[in-house]
């Protein structure tokens, strides 16, 4: 297959957006990025599995290869812990050395079954897409799926999983998940958890060093003191053994993000029993109760989004008093009341997202000072964000933003050569290229 990637800053002819060109280009990128079992993000910046980018990357990966697809998710789930069914953030690839990423596996210290053949994983988990990206899987091509046992094998572990959030992280009382980790939330360095993190000690920088640096500008990547209380944050759960019962978790948040991808996943769970001839009512009665503790617990009305709860403050618990993209992406959920719908849409379309005006939907408030147009996810325009919520604006009827939210995307990463992300105010690319869930989304908004 030819590959007519552009180079970073090329241009790209936005008229050509549905071109094959496009489609080569992005196939190209997730081919090379295969690593035999699943997907790297990143050949460089991250050269092993991350969870929530294979839900990404399967969605996008199906049009290419659906048998591939499946085994994405399946090579993930093959790491899933049988001790209480969580879904780790890394699952580490042994052909890779060492030293190629912080904190690796060393460091977790979590060992996995020895028949599936990896090395290790992580002991922190990402969004539940996975129900989601399994579903639009198996959607794609359900007779080879049927005939496979995709679905049988994938849906009690992905029960398991959901299990693991109710069981185990529920840590507010009120049904919702919790993040106990800035990673866990996919938006690690979000002006949200400045607050939180504050109240966290550094680790001592002299026992670790950052691999990051080594692959990417300074400026887009978190400070050496965030940096450092993320170290301390895992090392605190590694030396309780991981075990949220008896561990009180020092960062503890309930965000809006995560949770409604556990009710997109929760729906697509019931969709996924019907297929196989198990009960979904179970988990439509789940996603309604999700949606209804989301909208009680974190929806705030006058700001017109959705905020994190954080249940570690002075005060006991609170909403954190900062505006994120991560309070539009529920625009995702189906059955949100009208009022909420149109005020999501209101606020993205407003001067602190200014959706259709900017490149893609920034991933924090435009207007506030702690917004970074370079610096991750402090402001960057994300794609599989930008994916997510031009989902939503299609469920609600949207379907102008959708188109222009579409093409937008598919531009951006066309003339980006697939950045990791975009400057919101110039289209700019930022972070590393050729990244695998850009391409992922592209793929998927061609269709295929
Ligand atoms: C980034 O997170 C990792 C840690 O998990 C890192 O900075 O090293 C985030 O953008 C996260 O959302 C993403 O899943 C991961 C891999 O793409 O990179």
């Amino acid at each position: 297959m030819s590959s007519p990637l552009n180079a970073p800053g090329e241009p790209w002819n936005s008229a050509d957006t549905d071109s094959e060109g496009l489609r080569a280009a992005a196939c190209s990128v997730l081919l090379g990025n295969w690593a035999g079992g699943s997907t790297v993000p990143s050949r460089t910046l991250y050269p092993h599995q991350w969870s929530w980018d294979s839900a990404f990357i399967a969605i996008g990966l199906r049009h290419l290869s659906p048998r591939r697809a499946r085994r994405e998710l399946e090579t993930l789930f093959s790491a899933q812990w049988r001790s209480d069914g969580r879904v780790p953030h890394i699952v580490f690839n042994d052909s890779v050395p060492a030293d190629a990423y912080f904190p690796g596996p060393d460091f977790w210290q979590v060992g996995v079954p020895g028949e599936c053949g990896l090395t290790g994983t992580s002991g922190i988990v990402q969004p539940p897409v996975h129900a989601l990206a399994a579903w639009e899987v198996h959607r794609t091509d359900p007779s080879a799926s049927l005939e496979v046992g995709f679905l049988s094998r994938l849906y009690p572990r992905l029960v398991l999983w959901h299990d693991y959030l109710r069981v185990h992280r529920d840590l507010g009382g009120a049904g919702l998940a919790s993040i106990v980790h800035p990673w866990e939330s996919g938006w690690d360095n979000s002006p949200c958890w400045d607050g939180p993190l504050a109240r966290i000690a550094p680790a001592d920088p002299g026992t670790y060093v950052r691999r990051d640096l080594a692959h990417s500008d300074a400026a887009d990547r978190p400070t050496d003191d965030d940096y450092g209380r993320y170290v301390r944050l895992c090392t605190d759960y590694r030396e309780a053994d991981y075990d949220d019962t008896h561990l009180e978790h020092a960062f503890a948040v309930e965000d809006p993000c995560f949770n409604a991808l556990l009710i997109v996943s929760e729906y697509a769970l019931a969709d996924i029993a019907d297929a196989i001839g198990a009960a979904p009512e179970p988990h439509r009665d789940r996603a309604q109760q999700l949606t209804a503790a989301l909208v009680d617990r974190l929806y705030d009305a006058e700001a017109g989004l959705f905020r994190c709860r954080d249940l570690r403050a002075a005060s006991g618990e609170e909403l954190i008093d900062e505006r994120s993209a991560s309070g539009l992406v529920p625009l995702v959920v189906p059955g949100l009341p009208d009022d909420v719908v149109q005020a999501l849409l209101r606020t993205a379309a407003g001067d602190r997202f200014g959706l259709g005006r900017v490149h893609l939907l920034p991933s924090y408030d435009l207007l506030s000072p702690a917004f970074d147009p370079a610096r991750y996810w402090r402001g960057p325009s994300w794609f599989n964000i930008a994916w997510l919520f031009h989902r939503g604006l299609r469920q609600y009827g949207a379907e102008a933003d959708a188109k222009q939210l579409r093409e937008g995307l598919l531009d951006a990463a066309g003339r980006s050569g697939f950045a990791e992300y975009v400057d919101p105010h110039t289209g700019e690319g930022r972070g590393i290229r050729s990244f695998s869930w850009t391409a992922a989304t592209t793929l998927d908004l061609i269709g295929g």
